[in-house]
């Protein structure tokens, strides 16, 4: 693994799980104090500065870290598990979602929907090749196609992360099926 990679796996550890394992605190929306973040970086990496901070947070595939435009704070965008309130807004879903899974999760998810498990909400995409990509991080991948539309008028609510991930709370089992 890249070193970039390495410290972007560091990074959403404390910034979405475990902040205390860096010493650091998060406000209630989640931001913490780049200085800290910086002083947490450099126990291992021993000189560690804002450029390359930057540099690491440009770099991320997903796009998981935001700056405040003063750049004195960072956060995860999503996939918390401690609490924190992203203060996202809801937001008309496209029709169709997807949700990639491995194969040994489809019959219970069949039977009792998608749950969030250890995170705030559900995650989904909008196209089924990055649902398939998450679905293979842990075995062969099963895509379920999640009928959006019916859930909105189910009353449904969504959300969309500053960088294109879905959530809602659960998804019930009539709303989803597997992708032929
Ligand atoms: C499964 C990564 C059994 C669910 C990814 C998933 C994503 C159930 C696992 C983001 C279930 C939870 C989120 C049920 C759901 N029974 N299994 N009823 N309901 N599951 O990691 O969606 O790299 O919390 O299918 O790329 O895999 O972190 O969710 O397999 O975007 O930025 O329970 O995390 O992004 O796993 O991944 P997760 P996820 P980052």
């Amino acid at each position: 693994m890249s070193d970039s990679a390495h410290i972007s796996k560091t990074l959403s550890f404390w910034l979405r799980h475990r902040p205390d394992a860096a010493g650091i605190e998060l406000d209630a929306q989640g931001w913490a104090s780049t200085d800290d973040i910086l002083r947490a970086l450099g126990k291992d990496h021993s000189t560690f500065d804002l450029d390359q901070l930057l540099d690491v947070v440009e770099a991320n595939d997903k796009r998981r870290f935001e700056l405040s435009a003063d750049l004195d704070r960072i956060r995860a965008r999503q996939g918390h598990s401690v609490e924190v309130d992203l203060e996202l807004q809801p937001s008309p879903p496209p029709a169709v979602l997807y949700h990639g899974t491995p194969e040994r999760f489809v019959d219970t998810i069949s039977a009792e929907g998608l749950r969030r498990m250890a995170r705030h909400h559900v995650h989904l995409s909008s196209d089924a090749l990055t649902a398939r990509k998450v679905g293979a991080r842990r075995g062969r991948p099963v895509v379920l196609v999640i009928d959006a539309a019916s859930m909105v008028d189910a009353g449904h609510t969504f959300y969309v992360t500053s960088n294109g991930v879905w959530l809602t709370e659960s998804v019930p089992p009539r709303f989803l099926r597997v992708a032929s």
